[in-house]
């Protein structure tokens, strides 16, 4: 634990890189980890404050105003304060009246000593004041919608204390057909109910499973309690409760009032005495649910074993990739954090029964790295939605009750198109090119019912759909939204065509290319190739602006994402899916890299366009609304920074590659992290752009983990930075190390075999050497790959090249922020 106000750095990684810890709860406000399970989600920030969703199996909340509208998670980047209450523990001194809480909200009082420190399975805090140490920690089971909190109260001084300890669990408003909150004794805690609303007939069936109680259980029976939230808070507010003020709490019910869950436990203790408390809160359809839960979890063992169970859980979720290189912070990042948020996304799909096509299968294209059984089914589950024109719906449904809701009634157009980059991915990870040959049933009705089909043909099915729903001029359209669902204007009236997306059609029909040639089928490879070679060629046409690619046609022939625009004027997504297409020639990169470096790098990382609208453009859509520099309207938006940043690795360009790649993440200096507010524990989906408009905004994080971010970076990481990629039946080594890094080492978990990589720059010579069990290789190939082999491998590497170093320090002197310098 580090002073809060010393000079001791703002963040610190563990020894071992498990655990990332913040000493302020001020520095960086909003800086927020979460923690998951197969039914929940709980997003917490430094100061205390919560958002958290389960699933029943629809996302729903279960304490602040459940029943608005829980589709996604809300905008964390805004302050919490006015709208997500959080898990507070309020400490008054018996003797002299003074209160803190903990864990800093709502009191605000700044403790002696802070810390949030989050680990992969718990978070926790641990503070320092007046002579008392609060503990507060949050642990999740693996299969139950409950959060456990443990809470331990340490007389730190030299004489006795009298302390009430106040947990104090908002639950907020729940419904306004009914509302309520008493306590129970029978159960042993405090139990709010309500009816979530509805009007239609329908619905009263529907909801009949929903649960509608949310419960705060003790391990330990309080002195006093209080369930409506206006008693406890009363005149005094949140910052100064009339319940803590008072000598003890009144044991108020809540009789349609917005309820609350506050305890009072009174303390004595003796110096160096502690006293440790439990609880469980959660969202529950009955008593009888409550009971088990209690009975399941509710004591030291039941914590102890959850905590267990939780550690087996994650540990599905370990990553093929351990690496030990020059930059801690970045090996603390690859060998955990990231891993744990692919997995995140590749085990609970978001926690959404819906997922967006193209996320589900760059999700599970993460998976892949992971877990790929998780991800063969999931590609086969997605065939099995297959429209019979070939195109796929714009959203997955993963269970029988689910429905296509928000985005997906809106028609996309991409998602074909991340069908053969995922299976490119997959095939070279796992080498399963049985999986073509898998039989897919399609479940749509009609006509298909009970239709068989290979993957592959299944696939060449949505190959050809992509090649057709091109114009007169070969560009595909883009009708209500392409990769970047806001961009829903440019193409409603069915003419309007996206260059990003014919780029993406031609780079998918490439991929797909190659693994029809791979499947022997040369007719249709070849095809193929064709196919995308004349895409490339229409988009150089009519798209290719003198120094970079545009963005798009409208229905009314205006070309955008030009110099000629003053806003929207260039846009990251063509340049990247040109250098990945192949349809930029050797010249137009020269210009295109210039181009975003010059107009689109930031510190923080590229933005996806700029300069950000600053008012609605009719033709191009509700992108333009957004607030400039938010969103995809011209953010740093990851997912884009990470497509560019794979496209610069497979042209050769690793250090200008590193560097954007190293810029996604936060610190280590403390400056950058104040600016963006965002720990080091996952990849936000943006941080703030619009850098030559609102630069002392730029680099500020959305706090939003959702993101197909994650699985690129990973596999950037893997396949690229590392050069660890399978092909064949092999695996090929081709590193991309930044020029300035002398020597890592890598252990890579591939298809049953290990691979501990050891790699050094050479001083003279300038061609890869690898050497496999002391002896060099021919390739740079291991092929076949033994299962069950430890490899050992020693990688030498040429000399750092200094003309692309010098590169990289140019770039960053360009790219300086005026208002931080
Ligand atoms: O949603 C993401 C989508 O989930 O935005 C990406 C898109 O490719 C992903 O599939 C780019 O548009 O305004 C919107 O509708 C946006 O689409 C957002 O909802 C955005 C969220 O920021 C996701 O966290």
């Amino acid at each position: 634990m580090k002073n809060a106000t010393g000079n001791s750095p703002l963040v610190t990684n563990s020894e071992d890189g498990a655990r990332c810890e913040l000493t302020s709860p001020t520095a960086m406000p909003t800086a927020s980890a979460f923690l998951w399970n197969r039914r929940m989600l709980v997003q917490v920030n430094c100061r205390g404050f919560v958002v958290a969703r389960h699933m029943q199996p629809e996302p729903a909340a279960y304490a602040h105003a459940p029943n608005l509208e829980a589709k996604t998670f809300m905008q964390p980047e805004q302050p919490f304060y006015a709208h997500h209450p959080g898990r507070f523990l309020y400490v008054k001194d018996e003797d002299s009246g003074a209160l803190f809480s903990a864990p800093y909200e709502p009191v605000r009082t700044s403790a002696d000593q802070f810390c949030f420190s989050v680990g992969s399975g718990d978070i926790n805090w641990r503070l320092h004041h007046a002579g008392v140490d609060v503990t507060m920690t949050l642990r999740l089971p693996v299969d139950d919608a409950v959060e456990l909190w443990e809470c331990t109260l340490r007389n730190d001084g030299p004489r006795p204390r009298r302390i009430s300890a106040y947990p104090y669990f908002p639950v907020g408003y729940m419904s306004w057909m009914n509302q309520s909150g008493e306590y129970r004794a029978d159960l042993g805690g405090i139990v709010c109910s309500s009816i979530t609303p509805y009007q239609k007939v329908d619905d009263y069936f529907k909801n009949q499973h929903l649960k509608d109680k949310t419960f705060l259980l003790h391990e330990t029976a309080p002195d006093a309690w209080e369930a409506a939230q206006s008693v406890f808070e009363g005149e005094g507010g949140l910052h100064n409760p009339d319940g803590v003020r008072q000598p003890l709490l009144g044991g108020g019910d809540a009789r349609y009032q917005v309820p609350t869950a506050a305890l009072q436990y009174q303390l004595q203790l003796a110096p160096g005495e502690e006293r440790t408390l439990r609880f469980l809160f959660g969202p529950a359809r009955d008593d009888e649910e409550i009971f088990a839960l209690r009975e399941r979890y509710l004591s030291a063992t039941g914590f102890a074993a959850a905590a267990r169970e939780y550690q087996e859980y994650l540990a599905q979720g370990r990553g093929c990739l351990q690496i030990e290189t020059p930059d801690r912070e970045l090996d603390a990042f690859a060998n955990h954090w990231l891993p744990r948020q692919v997995f995140y996304h590749g085990d609970v799909n978001r926690l959404t029964t819906d997922p967006q096509t193209r996320n589900y299968l760059q999700d599970q294209l993460g998976m892949a790295y992971i877990r790929p059984q998780t991800a063969r089914s999931a590609l086969l589950r997605t065939l099995s939605q297959q429209k019979p024109d070939g195109s796929l719906p714009d959203g997955i449904l993963l269970s029988p009750d689910a429905e296509l809701k928000y985005i997906n009634q809106v028609p996309h157009t991409d998602h074909c198109v991340w069908l053969s980059i995922f299976l490119h991915g997959y095939l070279a990870e796992t080498g399963d090119y049985t999986l073509l040959d898998e039989r897919v049933i399609t479940e749509s009705a009609g006509e298909m019912e009970g239709d068989e089909r290979s993957v592959f043909h299944c696939v060449s099915c949505a190959m050809d759909w992509l090649a057709a729903a091109r114009d007169e001029r070969g560009l595909s359209y883009i009708g209500q939204g392409d990769w970047c669902d806001p961009m829903n204007m440019v193409g409603y009236r069915g003419r309007g065509v996206s260059g990003w997306l014919s780029l993406a059609t031609a780079y998918a029909l490439k991929l797909w290319a190659e693994i029809c040639r791979q499947q022997n089928q040369l007719g249709p490879a070849e095809k193929y190739v064709r196919l995308a070679a004349e895409i490339n060629s229409a988009v150089n046409r009519h798209l290719w602006d003198g120094d970079w690619f545009a963005r798009g046609i409208t229905d009314d022939g205006t070309v955008f994402g030009v110099r000629d625009d003053h806003e929207g004027r260039i846009f990251l997504n063509p340049q990247s899916w040109a250098l990945l297409s192949g349809a930029a020639d050797d010249n137009q990169k020269t210009h295109l890299l210039r181009a975003v470096k010059q107009q689109l790098e930031t510190p923080f990382g590229p933005m996806m366009l700029a300069p950000a609208y600053t008012g609605m453009r009719e033709d191009v859509g509700r992108v333009t609304q957004k607030f400039p520099g938010s969103a995809e309207n011209g953010s740093v938006y990851n997912h884009a920074a990470a497509f560019y940043i794979y496209s610069l690795f497979t042209i050769g360009e690793s250090d200008r590659a590193w560097r954007l790649l190293r810029q996604m993440l936060p610190g280590p200096d403390r400056e950058d992290l104040v600016q963006r507010g965002q720990l080091p524990v996952f990849i936000p989906n943006y941080y703030r752009g619009a850098w030559h408009q609102y630069p002392a905004h730029a680099g500020r994080s959305s706090q939003l983990l959702h993101t197909g971010t994650a699985a690129w970076i990973y596999r950037c990481l893997i396949e690229e930075l590392f050069g660890l990629k399978g092909e064949g039946e092999g695996l090929r080594i081709s590193p991309q190390l930044p020029s300035h890094w002398p020597q890592a080492r890598v252990q890579r978990r591939f298809r049953s075999a290990v691979f501990d990589v050891q790699f050094e720059r050479r001083v003279h010579g300038d061609e890869l050497q690898v050497y496999a069990d002391g002896e060099q290789l021919a390739e740079p190939l291991i092929s076949p790959v033994e299962a069950g082999r430890v490899y050992h491998l020693r990688v030498l590497l040429p000399p750092g090249d200094i003309s692309q170093l010098a590169e990289s320090l140019e770039d960053a002197n360009t790219t300086q922020n005026p208002h931080l310098a």
